[in-house]
């Protein structure tokens, strides 16, 4: 018989960390607006969410280890957008950005999701973040709300890795 485990998407008694990086504001403002919806529309108490905004996408890993270590979050959701036509230095920003937050999610055992968009224009960040291809924030915002619950759902460790 095999035993299989999901993450409900139910955020009635979730408490959610939403980092937010403010370059590219215009489109990591919507980003946001994405994730807070999808956070309102299951459940999740306004009380119960934090959102904190750092200066850059390159900030998010450490922001987020801040929130992770206090205790007080089931999971993180973070989100940016890192837009090559603006930066020479796109490469590093973005994989910092994406490296860092998943190190800090194993680091730290708390679930971090990533709606960072990265991107060749402004264009195509637009179109992800409540455009016509969806909006990432949302996504990442379903994405830490299931792992939040599998985590919950998933036998506890003997010892902390
Ligand atoms: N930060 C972003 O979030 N997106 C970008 O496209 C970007 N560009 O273009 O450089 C960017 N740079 C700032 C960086 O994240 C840091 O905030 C900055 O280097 C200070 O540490």
């Amino acid at each position: 018989m095999t035993r299989t485990i999901e993450g409900s998407y139910e955020g009635r008694h979730l408490r959610i960390g939403v980092v937010a990086s403010r370059f590219n504001e215009t489109i990591t403002k919507q980003l946001v607006e994405g994730a807070l919806d999808c956070l309102r529309r299951h459940g999740v108490p306004d009380e119960f969410v934090t959102l904190a905004w750092v200066p850059g996408a390159f900030e998010l890993p450490a922001a987020a280890k801040r929130i992770a270590s206090s205790g007080e979050v089931d999971a993180i959701v973070c989100v940016g957008a890192v837009i090559r036509g603006e930066t020479p230095h796109f490469d590093f920003v973005a994989g910092h950005a994406m490296d860092g937050i998943g190190r800090v999610a194993l680091e730290t055992g708390i679930p971090i999701t990533a709606g960072v968009l990265t991107t060749e224009t402004v264009a195509q960040a637009a179109d992800r973040a409540g455009g016509k291809m969806g909006n990432k924030g949302f996504e990442a915002a379903l994405a830490a709300l299931e792992m939040a619950n599998l985590y919950a759902a998933l036998p506890k460790p003997e010892t902390s890795l």
